[in-house]
């Protein structure tokens, strides 16, 4: 106990110190380290030696795992109350998605496209009619598929709405995160995120959040094109926008002959309690952007969604990507959406939701720690009662994780929580005693 609270304490640093300290905090636990079997201290000084410091993990080396569970190097099991930040929707190693795998993988797993292939057509008409579009375009990361909406949006605007060429505009939101390609962060105001990357791509209008008036003025200017939003702002926080902006926005855009574009990359394919988060509004985008959970988790599947007066922008030769549509991915996708409704998970993450909002509450209520828990589903953030330069949230992730739960923080004072959808009430609310029994050891 003492040895992981001194592991957790010096890893929790590790980021700023070179290879040599690691070296050291490795030597000094190995004698304990060994005695107790533990390879944690090893596969963490690899990735620190080996790997791009891009990252700031939690002190977990996991290895393994198994619906709602995982498990680390040492063989210990923790709840994910990540989901690889809600990729895992359908529950890590799916049987049936990695059944799909399998059998793809010893079929036939790429062709480029430069010819056609026997699952990528059928992909095609399920995903399309599954969300109600005409047609898909397939990517594989969810920044790419950002992309991709992004160059069909201002090419819809130059030959569709005609706008004079290379004026078109984009509007993005505050606090938006929507991947990490060149472009992408040039309209991000995460400084992290941005500085020091440029130069930047131009051709983007920021506007507040959940802010209609915004909207509205910005929409004047004819040059615009589209309106990229993300119906929950993930990365900002789990940031639920009050009732009425998307659909409100969306009929904004509609007056405007703008393109209202969900990038539904963390919020889409159940994880909010409905399919699609904008489903709450009954809001149909222009064009919507899937990515994470497309696959469970199992394999990188992007897509960009859109009716053909839009998608036909896009002629041979134009955008494109190797592995994009490849026959692994399809099918990976196809079982992987057939699960979400298979067993019921919207339904699921809805209700289970409900249950962990109004029992966090309660704790919010008899904690002076806490301030709020918000969310929709089961996408939901608890807010530390802390600045957003402290470590109170990283400090309470570590706590949680020693009692078998693993959540990451998002900024000093905000605590993410997206489990499996195909977590039971009984999961959850052993979960709940977790989370609260760690609370409680805060006081
Ligand atoms: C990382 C956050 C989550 C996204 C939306 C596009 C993408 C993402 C709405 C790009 C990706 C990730 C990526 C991940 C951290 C993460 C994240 F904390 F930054 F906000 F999920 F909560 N649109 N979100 O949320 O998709 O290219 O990554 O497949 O490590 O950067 P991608």
């Amino acid at each position: 106990m003492v040895l992981t609270q001194k592991l957790n304490i010096s890893i929790q640093f590790w980021h700023k110190e070179d290879c040599i300290f690691a070296t050291q905090i490795k030597k000094q636990n190995m004698s304990t380290v060994a005695e107790k079997n533990s390879n944690t201290a090893h596969y963490i000084a690899l990735e620190d030696k080996y790997g791009a410091h891009n990252y700031h993990p939690l002190p977990v080396v996991l290895e393994k795992g198994k619906g709602v569970h995982v498990w680390d190097v040492d063989g210990k099991q923790y709840f994910d109350f990540l989901s690889a930040y809600s990729a895992v929707n359908q529950g890590h190693c799916h049987p049936k998605i990695i059944g799909a795998l399998q059998e793809q993988a010893n079929t036939l797993t790429l062709t480029s496209r430069a010819f056609y292939s026997a699952q990528l057509g059928p992909f095609e008409e399920y995903i399309a009619n599954y969300f109600g579009f005409d047609k898909v375009l397939p990517m594989n990361s969810g920044a790419e598929a950002v992309e991709t909406a992004i160059k069909i949006c201002r090419k819809w605007g130059y030959e569709k709405k005609g706008i004079e060429e290379n004026r078109g505009k984009i509007i993005v939101c505050e606090n938006n995160f929507h991947g990490r390609t060149t472009t992408i962060i040039s309209f991000s105001n995460d400084e992290v995120a941005r500085k020091n990357f440029g130069p930047y791509t131009d051709g983007f209008i920021r506007i507040p959040y959940n802010d209609l008036d915004a909207l509205a003025h910005v929409l004047k200017d004819n040059d615009v094109a589209g309106f990229l939003v993300e119906p929950i702002q993930g990365e900002a926080g789990v940031f639920v926008p009050d009732e009425g902006f998307l659909s409100g926005a969306q009929k904004l855009c509609n007056q405007a002959n703008v393109l209202f574009i969900a990038d539904e990359v963390q919020t889409g394919v159940a994880r909010t309690g409905k399919l699609l988060a904008v489903d709450y509004e009954n809001v149909k985008p222009d064009v919507l952007i899937l990515g994470k959970a497309l696959s469970g988790g199992v394999y990188p599947v992007s897509a960009v969604l859109a009716n053909n007066g839009i998608m036909e922008v896009i002629k041979p030769g134009q955008h494109g990507s190797t592995f994009g549509g490849n026959p692994l991915a399809a099918k990976v996708a196809m079982a992987a959406l057939d699960v979400i409704k298979e067993e019921n998970l919207a339904e699921n993450a809805y209700r289970l939701g409900e249950i962990f909002r109004s029992k966090i509450q309660e704790l919010v209520d008899s904690s002076d720690l806490l301030l709020q828990v918000r969310g929709k589903g089961l996408l939901n953030a608890l807010l530390i009662n802390d600045t957003e330069d402290s470590s109170t949230a990283w400090d309470i992730c570590v706590a949680l994780k020693n009692n078998g739960l693993l959540a990451k923080p998002t900024h000093g004072n905000i605590i993410r929580f997206a489990p499996p959808l195909v977590i039971t009430e009984q999961e959850l609310l052993e979960c709940i005693a977790i989370i609260k029994k760690t609370i409680e050891s805060f006081k």
